[in-house]
């Protein structure tokens, strides 16, 4: 019997969970490691929130809320009522109690017991597995790091009226009280001074692929990126790392990818996302509705594989997982 690949996928949210949850139909989960951007955590009520790891868990047990993509299904949110009350009396410059943010009744059960663990001294890198199990999950999910990393938004600060003046805001700031709708200046990724753990390190390394999950390239994946000697990692692997784009048609599939693309000054499209990756990744796999793009993508020294990758239907989801192992050199 031959053991089956070790695979490794960098992941953000939403569609690197639909991505993992495709590549268990082609391998046993314990074979699947999925790095997480942490760039996306905040600190809200005192509580450590983990929106990417808490989306691919919620997701991967089947209980994710499907219409939302966030949090989890049949969910209540008393207590977020109930925090109304003091949102109305709090001094000003008061950030307590704070309502923008949803955090549901059992969600807040996940965030209770990763901050009292990150308080007793245990690594986030061991809480998540535990998180993981209590979900009954066998994937290996592993935060980019143990350390802060936050990411920060720079917009103009017209956008901003209730900010400090500088137009510098916390990413959930930007993507959930904004709702990623305005424009983009810069991002700082804390990543460049935080450290890959050394299970990172390990995945990326010893993996038999490294798969880039659909997710965003700048706030998602770039943050894992940022981390020292993580783009050297992949460079030197660069045949056997494959990227699926996450834009199709020009358009994100969720989130506020494309128009990143535009203000950061990229193609809004796949050739775009080869453009970002190809110093690290050797094949992207793009949607057949941009199958016109893939001599372009090529001419930047990748090789495009070309198939459906909106994922949600069960045969369209192992046929992309195939092709994509396929792409890296894997045959499964
Ligand atoms: N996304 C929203 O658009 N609105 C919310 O109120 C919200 C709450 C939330 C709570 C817990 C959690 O784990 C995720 C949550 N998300 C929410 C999703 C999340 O903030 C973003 O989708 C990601 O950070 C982007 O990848």
């Amino acid at each position: 019997m031959t053991n089956s690949p070790q695979v490794t996928v960098l992941c953000g949210g939403v569609g690197a969970a639909r991505f993992l949850k495709a590549l268990s139909r082609v391998l046993p989960a314990a074979d699947i490691t999925g790095i997480v951007n942490t760039g996306d955590d905040t600190v809200l009520h005192g509580l450590h929130i983990s929106p990417d790891l808490d989306t691919i868990t919620y997701t991967l047990a089947a209980a994710i809320d499907p219409e939302r993509g966030w949090g989890l299904v049949d969910e209540s949110w008393r207590a977020l009522e109930a925090l109304r009350r003091y949102e109305q009396i709090r001094p000003e410059g008061s950030q307590a109690g704070g309502t923008w943010f949803g955090l549901g009744d059992q969600d807040l059960a996940t965030h209770f017991y990763r901050t009292a663990r990150l308080k007793e001294g245990a690594r986030l890198t061991d809480i998540s597995q535990e998180i993981a199990s209590a979900w009954g999950l066998d994937y290996r999910l592993l935060p980019m790091s143990d350390d802060p990393a936050p990411t920060l938004v720079s917009v103009d600060p017209k956008d901003d009226p209730g900010g400090d003046g500088t137009g510098w805001i916390s990413f959930q700031e930007y993507f959930v009280r904004h709702r990623h709708g305005i424009a983009v200046r810069e991002l700082h990724l804390g990543a460049t001074s935080a450290h890959p753990t050394p299970e990172v390190v390990q995945a990326i390394s010893s993996a038999d692929a490294v798969v880039i999950a659909p997710s965003n390239p700048f706030v998602s994946i770039g943050p894992i990126r940022a981390l020292p000697h993580v783009d050297e990692l992949l460079s030197q692997r660069r045949d056997s790392v494959v990227g699926i784009s996450p834009l199709v048609g020009g358009a994100a599939v969720k989130g506020p990818a494309a128009d990143m693309m535009t203000d950061f000054g990229y193609r809004p499209d796949s050739v775009g996302i080869g453009q970002i990756y190809r110093a690290i990744c050797g094949h992207l796999v793009i949607d057949e509705k941009d199958a016109v793009l893939a001599r372009d993508v090529e001419e930047q020294g990748i090789s495009a594989t070309v198939t459906n990758t909106m994922m949600g239907d069960p045969a369209i989801d192992e046929h992309l997982a195939r092709l994509t192992l396929t792409a890296a050199g894997l045959s499964v």
